[in-house]
C-alpha cells in the first residue's frame, strides 16, 4: 500500500527538521515545510494524482526535485535522502524534537557541547546542572525540558487517535478483502475513541484462521512478528503500534467484542454483577454453570445483565452502569447534529485558505454557518490581526454574506487573554463582532491562583463568549497549565459564556473527564475545529468523539443550534 499523504508529508517535516539541526540552508528547511504543508492540505491521495498523470510540479511548492522525491517515496515507501541524512546524524535525536522549549537550533548546540542525542542524556546533563552553562538555558527552560523528556517517554508507548486511524482503517478492509472472513473489528481503547491508544485490538471471525493469521503477519506495514499462534497473533508495525489480532467464534462474538472492548475497569464491574447472580461472564459468552445463556451480541450481553445497550466511549465505569441500571444513559451527540464551527482561520492571520474557500467547505459539509476567528494582535507570529485589519475583516465578511447563499459567516475573534486577564482588543471593536473567543497563548507557568484570576477576568468583559482550548494542553508535548477549572465552570455559569472543546487531534481540550464535570455543573460547550484550512473541518469526528467520551448530548452543545438559537446565547 502506498503511503498516505500525511506520511509523506511527515517525511518532508522529519527532513526539514534533520537539516535545521544539522544547520543546513534555511530556504532548503523551509522548502521541505511548505512541500509537507501542500501535501497535508491536497484532499486528494498523491498516489492517485500521479497515478492520474497530474504533473505535480503544478502544485504549490512542488518543484522538480520534490516531485521526484515524492515519485520515489510512493515507489518504495522511504526517501533515500532523509535515510543518508539520518545515518550521519546520531540516532535518537529526532526525539528531541518532542521536548517543548527545544527546537532544531537548541539541539543542535546541546549535541555540539554535550553531545546530547537521547532522551537520556538530555535528562542526565539538565539535572546535573552542566546545561545551565549554555547561553539562554535558565531554571524555567530546563524545569520545560524535564517535564517534556518524561512526557515524551510516555507518548512514545501511546499513539494518538488520528495516528492510529489510518492503520486501524486500513488493516480492517485488508482482512475483511480475504475469502473467509465474516467480520473484523477493531476493539480496545480504539472503540472506545480514547484520545491515545496503547495498541490495536482486532477481532476476527474467520473459518480459515490459519490463513488469515498469515495473511495478517504479511500484511506489508509489519516490521516485527512477535507471535503467531492458534487464537492470536501479534505484530509491531513499521510505525512501532502494536497490533494484536485475535480469533473469535461466531456463537461467543458479542461477548469477545465487549471484553476485549473494555475497559478493564468496565469489564470488571460487569462481570461482577454477573457473579451477584451466580453467572459467570468471560470472553466466550454468558454462562449460568455449564449452561450458556448467551454471547452472541453484545446488546444481548447487556440485556441477559437488564442493562440498556452502553455506547463503548462510555465503558470507563465513570457511572455508566449505574447510569444503565435506571435507563438514565445520555443520548450522546453524534456528528450530524453539528450544525456550524465556531472556531476557523483564515489566511488574513496563519490559515492557509481565503474566508470564501472556509465557507464554501463549510457549506458543503452541510453547517449552517460558520465563525471566522482569526488571531488577534498579540499573538505576532500568527500574524495576529490589529483593530484596523480586524474592521476590514468585518465589513469583508459584511459583504460576503451578502452574496454567498446557504451559509452564514459570522464574524469572530480568537482573542488573546493578555497577562492582567485583559483582552487584546478594544471593547469598540469587539462590540462589532458576532462572537469572542479567548485564549491563552503565552504564560503558561503562571501559578494556579494567578492563571484562574486572568482567565476568570478576562471572561467578565462582556463581550467574551467563549474559552478556547480552557487548558492548554497537548497530547505528548504540553501539560495543561495550572488552572482550577471548577472556578472557570462557575465563570461560566455567572458570566453567561462557555467553553470550548477544541477539536485539534493533539489537543482534545478540553478533555472528557472535564467535559462531563462542565456538563454535571450546566456548562455549555462548543466542539469546533481551530481549522488552518479547509480539509481540517474534518477534525469535528474526533471533537465529537471526545464529547461522547464526555457523555455529551446534543443539548449540551452551542453549534447544535439553530443560528437564531445560537445568536441569542451568545448575546450577553
Ligand atoms: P490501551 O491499549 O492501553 O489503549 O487500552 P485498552 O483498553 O485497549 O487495553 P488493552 O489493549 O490492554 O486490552 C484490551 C481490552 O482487553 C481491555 O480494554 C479490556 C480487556 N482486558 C485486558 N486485560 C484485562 C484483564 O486483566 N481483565 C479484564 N476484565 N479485561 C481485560
Ligand atoms: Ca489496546
Ligand atoms: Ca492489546
Amino acid at each position: 500500500m502506498p503511503l498516505s499523504n500525511s506520511e509523506i508529508a511527515d517525511i518532508f517535516n522529519q527532513m526539514a527538521d534533520m537539516l535545521e539541526i544539522k544547520g543546513e540552508n534555511p530556504f532548503k528547511v523551509r522548502a521541505y515545510r511548505n512541500a509537507a504543508r501542500t501535501i497535508q492540505n491536497l484532499g486528494r491521495s498523491l498516489d492517485d494524482l500521479v497515478k492520474g498523470g497530474m504533473d505535480l510540479t503544478k502544485l504549490p511548492g512542488i518543484g522538480a526535485d520534490l516531485c521526484e522525491a515524492i515519485t520515489e517515496i510512493l515507489k518504495t515507501g522511504k526517501f533515500s535522502k532523509l535515510e543518508d541524512l539520518k545515518k550521519e546524524m546520531p540516532e535518537g535525536l529526532d526525539k528531541l524534537l518532542a521536548i517543548e522549549g527545544l527546537g532544531p537550533k537548541r539541539i543542535r548546540e546541546l549535541y555540539d557541547n554535550f553531545g546530547i542525542a537521547s532522551l537520556e542524556d538530555l535528562a542526565k546533563v539538565a539535572k546535573s546542572g552542566e546545561i545551565y552553562r549554555l547561553k539562554g538555558f535558565g531554571p524555567k527552560l530546563v524545569e520545560k525540558i524535564l517535564k517534556g523528556v518524561t512526557l515524551a517517554k510516555k507518548a512514545g508507548r501511546r499513539f494518538r487517535f488520528d495516528v492510529a486511524k489510518p492503520f486501524a482503517d486500513d488493516l480492517k478492509s485488508y482482512l475483511e478483502s480475504f475469502e473467509g472472513v465474516i467480520k473484523v473489528e477493531v476493539a480496545g481503547s480504539y472503540r472506545r475513541k480514547k484520545e491515545t491508544v496503547g495498541d490495536l485490538d482486532i477481532l476476527v471471525i474467520a473459518k480459515n484462521w490459519e490463513e488469515i493469521s498469515e495473511r495478517f503477519v504479511q500484511y506489508d506495514r509489519v516490521k516485527e512478528v512477535v507471535s503467531k499462534g492458534p487464537t492470536r497473533s501479534t505484530v509491531i508495525l513499521k510505525n512501532d503500534l502494536q497490533v494484536d489480532l485475535r480469533s473469535v467464534a461466531k456463537e461467543s462474538y458479542g461477548s469477545a467484542l465487549h471484553y476485549f472492548t473494555g475497559s478493564k475497569a468496565h469489564n470488571i464491574k460487569i462481570r461482577k454483577m454477573a457473579a451477584e447472580r451466580g453467572w459467570k461472564i468471560n470472553e466466550y459468552g454468558v454462562f449460568e454453570g455449564d449452561k450458556r445463556l448467551g454471547g452472541e451480541s453484545e446488546k444481548e450481553l447487556y440485556r441477559l445483565m437488564g442493562l440498556a445497550y452502553i455506547e463503548p466511549e462510555l465503558r470507563e465505569d465513570r457511572g455508566e452502569v449505574e447510569a444503565a441500571m435506571h435507563s438514565k444513559l445520555p443520548k450522546l451527540v453524534k456528528l450530524e447534529d453539528i450544525r456550524g464551527d465556531l472556531h476557523t482561520h483564515s489566511d488574513w492571520t496563519e490559515g492557509h485558505a481565503s474566508i470564501k474557500s472556509m465557507a464554501e467547505a463549510a457549506k458543503k459539509l452541510g453547517y449552517d454557518y460558520i465563525a471566522v476567528t482569526d488571531h488577534s494582535r498579540h499573538l505576532t507570529i500568527a500574524k495576529g490581526l490589529d483593530e484596523k485589519r480586524l474592521r476590514e475583516q468585518i465589513e469583508l465578511i459584511d459583504n460576503l454574506n451578502e452574496k454567498i447563499e446557504g451559509i452564514t459567516i459570522l464574524k469572530g475573534l480568537e482573542c488573546d487573554i493578555l497577562e492582567d486577564g485583559s483582552l487584546d482588543m478594544p471593547d469598540s471593536v469587539l462590540k462589532e463582532l458576532d462572537i469572542v473567543l479567548g485564549a491563552v497563548h503565552y504564560k503558561f507557568s503562571l501559578s494556579k491562583k494567578e492563571q484562574t484570576k486572568r482567565v476568570v477576568k478576562a471572561m467578565q468583559n462582556r463581550y467574551f463568549n467563549i474559552l478556547a482550548h480552557p487548558t492548554g494542553r497537548i497530547i505528548g508535548h504540553r501539560n495543561a497549565y495550572d488552572i482550577d477549572i471548577f472556578e472557570v465552570f462557575r465563570a461560566c455559569k455567572s458570566e453567561g459564556t462557555y467553553l470550548e472543546l477544541n477539536a485539534q487531534p493533539e489537543r482534545l481540550d478540553i478533555n472528557d473527564i472535564y467535559a462531563k464535570e462542565a456538563k454535571e455543573k450546566g456548562v455549555k460547550l462548543s466542539v469546533s475545529t481551530d481549522s488552518h484550512d479547509p480539509m481540517s473541518l474534518s477534525f469535528m469526528e474526533y471533537g465529537i468523539n471526545q464529547a461522547r467520551r464526555g457523555w455529551i448530548e446534543r443539548e449540551d452543545l452551542l453549534n447544535t443550534r439553530s443560528l437564531k438559537e445560537l445568536k441569542n446565547l451568545l448575546r450577553r
